[in-house]
């Protein structure tokens, strides 16, 4: 029987003889790259951490310790270890396993993550709440090298060496974030690796271990008796030390001996403790360890060759279209900056930064300041264009708000992986960013309805002295209804389908939807008319007050949550202003959205064609009714 069959329930690690832990890594790489070849998921920073994640499980007690991932990405070896083999084979699928830490799935993950540097504030909170309520058990973060760059971990180191409660965070530092990590603390992290390995400071390690009250001694005592390589890469890590956070590293992150070793020493300690390791993302999967960017997530691929399996039918993103467009307008405009955070090829910018080095800025995984940073720029005259998925742009509502709009900054938002995402799940959906924009007064929302209105609005944004958004959806971009192509005018509607009678405004992705189901209706004698929204705000009232002095029937439709949507904003208008025919807002529910594929989420919430044109006919019917 393989070791990893054995291994059944948490703590079923302890069982095994740590002659064996070798085969184990092992079996647990060779399962991991099997189940995401199929599936698709995060792989290369699994591989990572294998033997990491093996250590933590032989220090602690599960359930009762807590682990709080970060990101939660890379955790596929803890739910590996904890009873969930068997579910593997439906990994982010509709229903099936997550590819994050859910706690609704186990109690052994103590946390629901999916969006980064949270795991310090967590482990914080819950170290605090622990002592407070007088109890005993650990209390582990294991925070990669890239979300280090997230402000939100520094406001908890800020915090946690404050308040003096045992707790440790594992620092994975691999070096990469999803591309190269970057940023000055970057930089900080490869000047301790390559101190320890070449200047042979083992006696000031010693000394200034001494220096550190209570915990220091003893981690000496401790590492005096552990292999004389653990001593020699413990160094005074001072960037930590001076916040109060007792350093440990760095050390091997692939051997489980100098890890435990680490850990234990580690828990003595009455204050927080981060342990710096050192992994290889990718490791034991050679195509994954030679471009562990490609690898991190990843749709199926053939294991032999690490190729992606794709399907037949070629088409452009949404991304791509972004990515020709704005080097496009930056060749032609110098004001045009392009700003990532920590996902330049995700959302398109990667071309851009080659072309435009100097007018191209990764401020690592650090959406908050990424935009008050373009605030800064824009307020200096440039233009920047900062490209952030829906769901990551959440974070900085405030910097929006207060530093972008209020100064009425022209600062674009090219607002990726808006609407139902997919496999992530509820963590990632991009289900709430009209919700948190249409009312930012002075700041242009808009949607296109296809690929070549996502290039007019973009060269459309850069006429603009204020801030402006635009959101478009993942995946395939629509390179239909070119044939409806009036000129861009701020806050201007356009009609698609013309009608008196039933009237939808529809948002984005939703216009070629709303255009089929109207194809569809007029073959049996109804006529919807179809208005592509274009600006969500400014809402265009003049073409709501036109059809509503006509209409039986206003629809919206939009994937969007249903507070704070468009449909919501149209639906008060008309109420305000007498509207006196039926209205229907066709979005999303207030809910979050769960795992799988988008049209999979789509039936499972009613949101799919079919059931849309079921709405739209039973709000027809019932107008119908009415008048026999
Ligand atoms: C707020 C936020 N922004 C962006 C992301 C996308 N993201 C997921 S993992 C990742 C890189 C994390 O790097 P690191 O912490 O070093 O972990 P590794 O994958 O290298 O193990 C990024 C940018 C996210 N999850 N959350």
């Amino acid at each position: 029987m393989r070791l990893l069959e054995t291994i059944n329930n948490p703590n079923d690690i302890k069982n095994i003889d740590p002659s064996q832990y070798h085969e184990l890594a092992k079996e647990i790489r060779e399962f991991l790259i099997k189940k995401v070849s199929a599936t698709g998921g995060h792989l290369a920073s699994n591989l990572g951490v294998v033997e990491l994640t093996m250590a933590l499980h032989l220090f602690l007690d599960m359930p009762k310790d807590k682990l709080v991932w970060d990101v939660g990405h890379q955790a596929y070896t803890h739910k590996l270890l904890t009873g969930r083999r068997e579910e593997f084979d439906s990994l982010r699928q509709f229903e099936g396993l997550s590819g994050f830490p859910k706690i609704s799935e186990s109690p052994c993950d103590a946390f629901n993550t999916g969006h980064s540097s949270t795991s310090i504030s967590v482990a914080t909170g819950i170290a605090k709440a622990r002592d407070l309520k007088g109890e005993k058990f650990k209390v582990v973060a294991v925070i990669g090298d890239g979300a280090l760059s997230g402000g939100l971990a520094y406001e908890a180191l800020n915090n946690a060496g404050n308040l003096k409660s045992n707790m440790i965070i594992v620092l994975n530092d691999n070096k990469m974030s999803i591309s190269e990590n970057v940023g000055a603390m970057a930089g900080y992290l490869g000047k301790l690796r390559t101190s320890s390995k070449y200047t042979g400071i083992k006696m000031k390690v010693e000394e200034s271990l001494r220096k550190v009250p209570t915990v220091g001694p003893r981690i000496i005592k401790s590492l005096k008796t552990s292999k004389d390589s653990v001593k020699s890469l413990v160094i005074p890590g001072m960037f930590f030390e001076n916040m109060g956070i007792t350093y440990i590293g760095p050390i091997d992150g692939h051997n489980i001996g100098i890890i435990m070793n680490a850990l234990n020493a580690a828990a003595q300690s009455n204050n927080p403790v981060l342990v710096h390791v050192i992994t290889k993302k990718g490791k034991g999967y050679k195509p994954a360890e030679q471009d562990p960017s490609k690898f991190h997530a990843i749709g199926p691929f053939n294991k032999k060759t690490g190729e992606g399996i794709k399907g037949s039918e070629k088409f452009r993103t949404y991304t791509e279209v972004f990515s020709e467009k704005i080097v496009e307008l930056a060749r032609k405009d110098s004001r045009i900056l392009g700003i990532s955070a920590a996902m330049a090829d995700g959302t398109g910018l990667t071309k851009f930064s080659k072309l435009f080095p100097d007018r191209f800025f990764d401020v690592g995984i650090a959406e908050e300041h990424a935009v008050t940073f373009a605030a800064g720029l824009a307020s200096q005259g440039f233009h920047p264009y900062v490209a952030i998925y829906s769901t990551f742009l959440q974070r900085a509502y405030d910097q929006i708000v207060h530093d972008v709009a209020l100064s009425g900054l022209p600062v674009t938002f090219c607002i990726d992986r808006a609407g139902i995402v997919g496999n992530d799940g509820e963590t990632h959906q991009g289900i709430f960013d009209i919700s948190y924009l249409s009312h930012v007064p002075g700041l242009v929302a808009m949607a296109p309805k296809n690929a070549h209105e996502l290039e007019q609005m973009l060269e459309f944004a850069n006429t603009l002295e204020q801030p402006s958004s635009i959101r478009y959806p993942r995946g395939k971009a629509t390179e239909k209804l070119t044939e409806f192509d009036a000129p861009i005018e701020k806050g201007k509607a356009e009609i698609i389908v013309p009608s008196d009678e039933f009237i939808v405004f529809a948002v984005g992705r939703m216009v070629k939807v709303m255009y089929e189901i109207s194809l569809k209706l007029a073959s049996e004698g109804i006529n919807l008319g179809v208005v592509n929204v274009r600006f969500i705000s400014p809402m265009d009232t003049d073409m709501i007050d036109k059809a509503a002095s006509t209409a039986s029937c206003i629809f919206s439709c939009e994937e969007n949550v249903n507070r704070g949507s468009y449909g919501e904003a149209l639906g008060s208008y008309l109420m305000e202003h007498g509207y006196k025919g039926r209205f229907m807002n066709l979005a999303l529910p207030d809910d979050y959205m769960v795992q799988g594929s988008p049209n999979d989420v789509r039936d499972s919430i009613g949101f799919d064609p079919d059931s849309l044109y079921n709405d739209i006919m039973e709000a027809v019917k019932t107008v119908f009714g009415k008048k026999s």
